[in-house]
């Protein structure tokens, strides 16, 4: 059965096609920097928000029109694992990733929960058979359930904890099982409301003790994909541990755990976290720690995780900037952690959204890719920081000045060099005559 009657397969068009169900400017064949769209992208869909989410809201119910709303419990299940290779199908997504619970009911035990999950790969995994789609990432959801209300990895309740434990070891068996490329930590929960009730070290310690566990598993049962942290700054916890990369860094690193992971970032908790998702990346990429990231947006007017497609070509292309300049995200790829609009409550607006994402990436690939061949902004900044390339600055650099070498310097240099100006309005300017350009 098809669940998306209305639709036929996407395919790329070029720019001056107004089909709207067609992309523009993703053309996964295409040669960009030495590599094809789809080898650069690897884009992949979101079960929980393009298949398991309905449009509700904090004040107000479902809206969304889909032709598997009849259906409850494993059928339901079973119905969506179709749907979600048929619109992978039609869009040309090689790739997905979900949570445990997006893709089988928890039912009544955690028994009952494996059972339901070994139905619902099984299923998964003849599609990915037939298919040849694959898995970026898989994740345990361990927020949505009351029982995870004081957190997870980081609760006050041992028992909680150990749920929190069997969840990741089933998931880490799913995802071997699938040949997942990545596994994904994501902590909703794990921080702290108030510290008036909060051992701040203990849950620390724990939610490090947590990883170690499931590197530990991963090994045990021959799971090689890379984890992956995602830092959130807050949303649903007042406070979350993993509040952005340069955090999430440090607390690998006092953990000894930064070996065994990567991050996975996400532009809207980029902006929640107060940074822009440029500066995020390029945290993780002076750390070795880029790993893959969850593309989307937040709106600038509402202060809290839209999780919307991205359309943005600015900040697409300065994503994919920095990813270049990482030389790819190796394991990981551009997951659409998107939800359409709650008023955009139609079948086709799933098309509409990611035709939109994937454009607005391939745009902003092309930009970025252009912009560094033609060094618009190293030849700047390798001029901007010249001054430590001889004498002084080259000692700087290479670790031979004291405070007393520079002082003698300073003291006897009457005519300092000048400083010149950065120019940040010519380079945006300039930034901006590539987008339209190229
Ligand atoms: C929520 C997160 C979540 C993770 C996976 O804000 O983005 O969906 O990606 O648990
Ligand atoms: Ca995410
Ligand atoms: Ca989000």
């Amino acid at each position: 059965m098809a669940y998306f009657e209305s639709v036929s397969k996407i395919s790329y068009e070029g720019n001056n096609s107004t089909n709207p169900y067609a992309f523009k400017w993703y053309n996964p064949d295409e040669v960009v920097a030495g590599k094809t769209m789809a080898e650069h992208f690897k884009f992949s869909m979101a079960y929980w928000h393009t298949l398991t989410a309905g449009g509700s809201d904090p004040f107000g119910v479902n809206t969304a029109v889909r032709a598997w709303d009849h259906l409850n419990g494993l059928d339901l299940a079973k119905a969506r694992v179709e749907a979600a290779f048929e619109l992978m199908d039609k869009l040309n997504l090689p790739y997905f990733a979900f949570h445990d619970v997006d893709i089988a009911p928890e039912g009544s035990s955690l028994k009952e929960f494996y059972a339901n999950l070994d139905t619902i790969v099984d299923l998964i995994e003849e599609q990915m058979k037939a298919t040849g789609k694959k898995l970026l990432w898989n994740t345990a959801n361990m927020f949505t359930n009351p029982r995870y209300m004081h957190g997870a990895a980081t609760t006050c309740n041992a028992d909680v904890y150990a749920h929190a434990a069997a969840q990741i070891k089933k998931g880490l068996e799913i995802g071997k099982r699938l040949g997942g490329e990545n596994y994904v930590f994501w902590g909703g929960r794990e921080g702290y409301e108030t510290l008036l009730n909060t051992d701040m070290q203990l849950e620390q310690d724990n939610l490090a003790r947590m990883f170690q566990m499931a590197i530990d598993y991963a090994r045990e049962i021959g799971f090689e994909a890379q984890f992956l942290i995602e830092p959130k700054p807050k949303e649903p916890t007042k406070h979350q541990y993993d509040f952005d990369a340069a955090t999430t860094i440090a607390f690998l690193q006092k953990y000894g755990l930064d070996k065994h992971f990567k991050l996975n970032l996400e532009a809207n908790h980029a902006t929640l976290a107060g940074h822009t998702f440029n500066h995020e990346l390029r945290v993780a990429r002076m750390n070795g720690m880029l790993g893959s990231l969850d593309a989307n947006q937040g709106d600038m007017l509402i202060g809290w995780d839209t999780d919307e497609f991205p359309v943005d070509i600015y900040d697409a292309t300065l994503t994919m900037y920095e990813v270049l300049q990482n030389g790819g995200l190796g394991k990981g790829g551009v997951n659409f952690d998107a939800k359409v609009r709650r008023a955009s409550f139609e079948p086709e607006d799933l098309f509409l959204a990611h035709i939109a994402g994937m454009d607005t990436y391939a745009k902003g690939l092309k930009v970025a890719a252009k912009l560094i061949e033609d060094r618009v902004f190293e030849d700047f900044i390798d001029k901007r920081y010249s001054s430590f390339k001889e004498g002084i600055g080259q000692e700087i650099v290479a670790g031979k000045a004291t405070l007393a070498s520079l002082a003698e310097y300073a003291l006897n240099n009457d005519t300092p060099r000048k400083n010149e100006s950065g120019r940040q309005e010519w380079l945006k300017a300039t930034l901006n005559q590539y987008i339209l350009a190229e």
